[in-house]
């Protein structure tokens, strides 16, 4: 069976509030992979369902996702853009990985923790598994890098150990690839805007935590306007951010957008005011978001369009997955 040497699979979850950080981390480095790999773009609805979802709300949630997609520059004419819930060998694997990973590596998942809080006992049984199915759903393309924001870096590790185990159990040697984290740009990690220790997340309760891909122009201004910093000027060198985490993370902010570095944001800001930046700021974000907003409302009044490209992705993405997981039958033993 050929082996794929470039070949990229990531993924985003349809949980609503697809933020800045979703398009900084991960959705803007998918656009660019375009030109030097086969890449293959996932909305990931059944790691959605890990945490209750309003079915309504989740077909509309998949159109979004698949929107921003598209709206951000990814073309699914030469992509494989589709949901996850179309291609059933995702989950097929994903029972057979459950089988070849250990409970231990999964009790040092730091998102589970995060996610399941104290009330761990009441978590779904999938939540605690996500990583598994995501290590399925790199595996079952073979895929060779993945690229993500900085959080899901101990997922990846999760799906290369995985990935090993199966190979040395069944004395397959280099069957699965090792995939590779691909975690780009100067802002892996965009911090929420009400508190510069936590990630810009989409369950965080604040609407002002996080700039989403429906904001308006206003929507961005205000947010940035009301961003949590501090009463300093901005300093002239990066070294000068540390300990100061809401100034870093808008200057990592505005570095993403311009395709700066922070060093020259601050070459450009340092010794100025937040009240002269944080507009600044906001300028440039509405000017990098209001286009790619502006196009996924566009899609998202044309259902049946955004619903065939997802369609026709699932079938080009079952061709591909279809002979791995046969063969993974046959390494397995199952006739
Ligand atoms: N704050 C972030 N900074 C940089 N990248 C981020 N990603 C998420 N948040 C940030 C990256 O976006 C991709 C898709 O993420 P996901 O759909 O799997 O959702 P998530 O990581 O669970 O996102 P949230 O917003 O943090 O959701 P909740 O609130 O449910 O926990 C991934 O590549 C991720 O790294």
């Amino acid at each position: 069976m050929e082996k794929p040497q470039n070949r990229v699979f990531s993924g985003v979850q349809p949980t609503g509030n697809l933020h800045l950080g979703n398009y900084l981390g991960a959705i803007r480095n998918f656009v660019g992979l375009q030109q030097t790999h086969e890449c293959i773009y996932c909305v990931v609805d059944m790691h959605a369902i890990t945490v209750w979802q309003d079915p309504k709300e989740l077909a509309a949630n998949t159109r979004e996702v698949a929107a921003a997609y598209i709206a951000a520059g990814i073309d699914p004419s030469t992509n494989i853009i589709f949901n996850q819930s179309k291609v059933a060998a995702h989950a097929e694997l994903a029972w057979i990985l459950n089988c070849v990973a250990r409970i231990g590596w999964l009790n040092r998942m730091t998102q589970f923790k995060d996610k399941a809080g104290k009330d761990r006992e009441k978590a779904s049984v999938g939540l605690y598994a996500y990583p598994i199915l995501m290590a399925a759903d790199i595996l079952v393309y073979r895929a060779t890098h993945v690229p993500v924001g900085d959080d899901q870096k101990q997922h990846l590790e999760l799906a290369r150990d995985t990935a090993q185990k199966f190979n040395n159990d069944f004395g397959a040697q280099d069957f699965f690839p090792l995939p590779e984290p691909l975690i780009m740009g100067p802002a892996t990690r965009v911090m929420s805007l009400r508190d510069g220790t936590k990630k810009m997340s989409k369950s965080d309760p604040s609407d002002y935590s996080r700039i989403t891909m429906r904001d308006s122009a206003d929507d961005i201004a205000k947010k940035i306007r009301k961003a949590q910093t501090d009463p300093d000027a901005l300093p002239e060198t990066v070294e000068g951010l540390q300990g100061r985490p809401g100034a870093d993370n808008l200057v990592g902010i505005y570095a993403a957008l311009a395709g700066m570095t922070k060093a020259e944001v601050l070459a450009q800001y340092g010794g100025q005011q937040f009240s002269a930046f944080k507009p600044a700021l906001a300028d440039l974000a509405v000017e990098k978001l209001s286009p790619i907003t502006d196009e996924m409302k566009r899609l998202m009044a044309d259902p049946a369009y955004i619903d065939n490209v997802l369609e026709k992705g699932a079938v080009r993405a079952r061709a591909l997955a279809d002979p791995v997981i046969a063969r993974v039958r046959e390494i397995v033993g199952f006739i």
